[in-house]
């Protein structure tokens, strides 16, 4: 067995996320700009000149090698895009075969997860829930509080993200907001590819 790679530690804010030391990438609505539903409420914000940030993900990386895993924090921010809460981009791992697991450490938010034909399922998630996410099932992170949503995640380091399935179509579900109320409805752009 290969024992080259030294054990690691890193130091971890339970409430805040801030996970230390790691690599921080900051995702705000220009990177996204495709992803949300209502590209006309995209285009009026960035127009406006403001490029606020939707998520910072915070990443303790290994080597892109079966074995390794990857493991880190999501801090979602609260806001919407039209009436369609904050979210992160979602994908598949390119390696079908690989799975992810997920904690809630502060505020309040759902992942939508999706597998391949189109079945949906959508979970809560918040502080102390649990959520596995199995191979082959698209996971994306919504925000539907007025706080950060934070979360742990570790997956298998050579699972890869595959983002192109979802940014032409989306999930088949979208997170909005009607007459003050979180409610999960059909995506209206989604078919399933055949
Ligand atoms: C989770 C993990 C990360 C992922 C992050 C943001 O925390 O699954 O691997 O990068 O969410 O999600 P996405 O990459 O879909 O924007
Ligand atoms: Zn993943």
């Amino acid at each position: 067995m290969e024992t080259a790679l030294k054990p690691k530690h890193v130091s971890l804010d339970l409430g805040k996320g801030v996970l230390l030391p790691s690599t921080l990438t900051k995702r705000k609505l220009k990177d996204l700009d495709s992803f949300f539903a209502d590209t006309q409420a995209t285009e009026t914000i960035l127009n406006s000149g403001q490029d606020p940030i939707i998520y910072e993900v915070y990443e303790c990386l290994q080597p892109q090698e079966l074995g390794h895993l990857n493991f880190g924090t999501t801090i979602l921010y609260p806001g919407k895009i039209g009436d369609e809460f904050y979210m992160t981009k979602g994908h598949f791992h390119a390696k079908e075969a690989s799975s992810e697991v997920y904690l809630g450490l502060a505020g309040k938010g759902l992942i939508l997860l999706q597998s391949r034909t189109g079945i949906s399922e959508c979970l809560e998630m918040s502080q102390g829930e649990v959520i596995y996410v199995p191979p082959g099932w698209g996971h994306r992170t919504v925000n539907v509080g007025a706080e950060k949503l934070v979360f742990f995640f570790m997956y298998q380091a050579d699972a890869g993200h595959d983002y192109e399935s979802v940014q032409e179509q989306g999930f088949s579900k979208l997170v909005v907001e009607r007459r003050g109320r979180v409610e999960v409805v059909d995506n209206p752009r989604f078919a399933i590819k055949t």
